[in-house]
Order: C-alpha cells, then sequence, then structure tokens
C-alpha cells in the first residue's frame, strides 16, 4: 500500500505528487501528504494540504507500513519533519486529521530513508578529461541513488551506494579530441535517492594544461606552449558553438565560445614545456636547436 514518491526536486522543496485525499467528518478534503525534504539531515519532512474543518493533525510513523507505531501532533501547521529516525532504514508514514466530531482515515502512506548527507567527496575536483572513480562519504546514501551534476560535460556511470558510501565512475569530457570539454567551475554535485531526497556537495572541474598546446602542424611547438598556440587560437577567435569556425579543442574552459579567455589561458602560461610528468617552464630549457 506504500507510496514511494519518485519525483525530482531541488533541494529544500517539496515533491509534488498528489497521493491521497480523505475524508474527515463526512467531509471530502484535499489531503495530499508528500514527502518535503528537511533542513537537516538524517530527518524527513512531510506536509499536506490543509483540511478545512480539521482542528489539527497527526502523523503516525515507523519501519514497517503495517505498524506506525509512533505518533506526533501537529496542532496548527500542515507540516512536519520527523526526527530521531534510525538511517539507512525506509521510514513509512501517515497523517490525518482530526476535530471536535471525530479522526479522518488515514491517508496513502508515504515512505523514504532519512534525508541524505555528504561528508565528503574524494576526489573534491577533476581535470578535463579524466577518467575516474568518485567516491562519496556520507550517510542515507541509499541503494539505487542517482548522480547529478549540472554540467552536460560529465557523465556519471553506475552509481553504487550502501549507507555511509557511493561509488560511481565519472567521466569528463573531452574524452577525445574534437569533443566540447566540460565546462570548468565549481558545480553542485547532487546524491538522489530512489524517493527523491537528495544531498549536495562542491565538486570542481578544472582546465587541462594540455589543451593549450594546440598547434600540431609545427613540430617546433609541440610540447610547447608559446606563439604558434597562441595564433592558433586567434585564428578560431570570436566563434562560438554552432560557427563552422567553433572548434572544441580550442575552447579551453569549455563556455561554447573561442574568445579572449582562451587567449589568457596561454598568455599565463606561455613559456611552459611538457617534462613528461607536469608542464614547467624548467622543462623548456635548453630550447633545441636555439643559440646561446
Ligand atoms: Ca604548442
Ligand atoms: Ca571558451
Amino acid at each position: 500500500m506504500r507510496t514511494r514518491l519518485r519525483d525530482s526536486a531541488a533541494a529544500g522543496g517539496e515533491l509534488h505528487r498528489t497521493v491521497g485525499r480523505w475524508r474527515i467528518a463526512g467531509l471530502v478534503v484535499g489531503a495530499a501528504l508528500v514527502l518535503s525534504t528537511p533542513a537537516r539531515t538524517g530527518a524527513l519532512g512531510l506536509a499536506w494540504n490543509p483540511a478545512p474543518g480539521a482542528a489539527g493533525y497527526r502523523v503516525r510513523y515507523g519501519t514497517s507500513p503495517d505498524r506506525l507505531d509512533r505518533v506526533i501532533g501537529v496542532p496548527a501547521a500542515n507540516r512536519v519533519v520527523l526526527h530521531g529516525l534510525t538511517d539507512c532504514t525506509l521510514w513509512y508514514a501517515s497523517v490525518t486529521a482530526h476535530n471536535a466530531v471525530g479522526e479522518s482515515a488515514p491517508s496513502p502512506v508515504v515512505a523514504s530513508w532519512p534525508r541524505p548527507t555528504i561528508l565528503r567527496l574524494v576526489p573534491e575536483r577533476a581535470s578535463q578529461g579524466d577518467e575516474l572513480t568518485l567516491v562519496i562519504v556520507g550517510t542515507n546514501l541509499e541503494p539505487g541513488a542517482g548522480v547529478e551534476l549540472d554540467n552536460s560535460g560529465l557523465r556519471f556511470v553506475a552509481p553504487t551506494a550502501s549507507c555511509t558510501g557511493l561509488q560511481a565512475g565519472v567521466a569528463i569530457e573531452p574524452a577525445t579530441a574534437g569533443r566540447r570539454p566540460a565546462q570548468i567551475g565549481t558545480f553542485e554535485l547532487q546524491v538522489r535517492n530512489p524517493e527523491g531526497l537528495a544531498a549536495g556537495r562542491v565538486f570542481e572541474i578544472v582546465v587541462a594544461p594540455s589543451r593549450f598546446d594546440v598547434n600540431r602542424t609545427v613540430p617546433s611547438t609541440v610540447g610547447r606552449i608559446d606563439g604558434a598556440d597562441v595564433v592558433w587560437v586567434a585564428r578560431r577567435f570570436a566563434s562560438r558553438e554552432g560557427d563552422g569556425t567553433y572548434d572544441p579543442d580550442l575552447d579551453f574552459d569549455g563556455d561554447g565560445w573561442i574568445d579572449g579567455q582562451e587567449l589568457a589561458w596561454i598568455g599565463s602560461n606561455l613559456g611552459r614545456c611538457w617534462s613528461g610528468s607536469a608542464w614547467t617552464h624548467s622543462a623548456c630549457q635548453p630550447v633545441p636547436g636555439a643559440s646561446s
């Protein structure tokens, strides 16, 4: 009989699915019990439409849909936050309205784990082109949870959660040359449990300096960030994604434009060479073929 809510909702929002109406004292009242995101992790928020004529409400809840053995009275509000819940457990809840005449039939039961929390991400940042395993440490990370980030250049693969941990593969564009890179910056990574409650944590995407070495037609500039790379970017200056001149390999920050930001990236890294493990100035000494 339980109803698991799977609607999406932003953190702090409510999951807007009507799960039932019930009667009180012979009157039909609009009462929809929904799950809401409580401010505190480990808690569970419930909200419902006010029932005209009701003097108050009772929320019954428990860890079995057939045994809602805890009750909390809600005299003058149409929402409540349940605390003291065992983590990583499916909690079931139902609400009734009451007045001087009596008590309504219970609403349909909703169920959810308490609100998840993320304590740590490992790693907290990754670079364009990376493929890695992301480890999320927290609690109430429910099997079946999804991982989301508002960045189309990331793909999460096969997240597996087990209460206090979640692992997922992450692929960050560009996986190969010619692909639109993931936009750099800080983004909120969200873990969303199957019932809809979510937790967030900042995750950062950084640029890959190897992408600044763009000119591959002149051998002397390969492995060096120099004027030849500046020229290469300048030739596509002011083009945007969708233009025939746009080249995703030159859009370092992945914002869909090749503009002054790209020139600034190269400018601030001019004179660096690939040492075999990093882009450094010292790796350019001595310059092959240069006269002293
Ligand atoms: Ca170069
Ligand atoms: Ca750009």
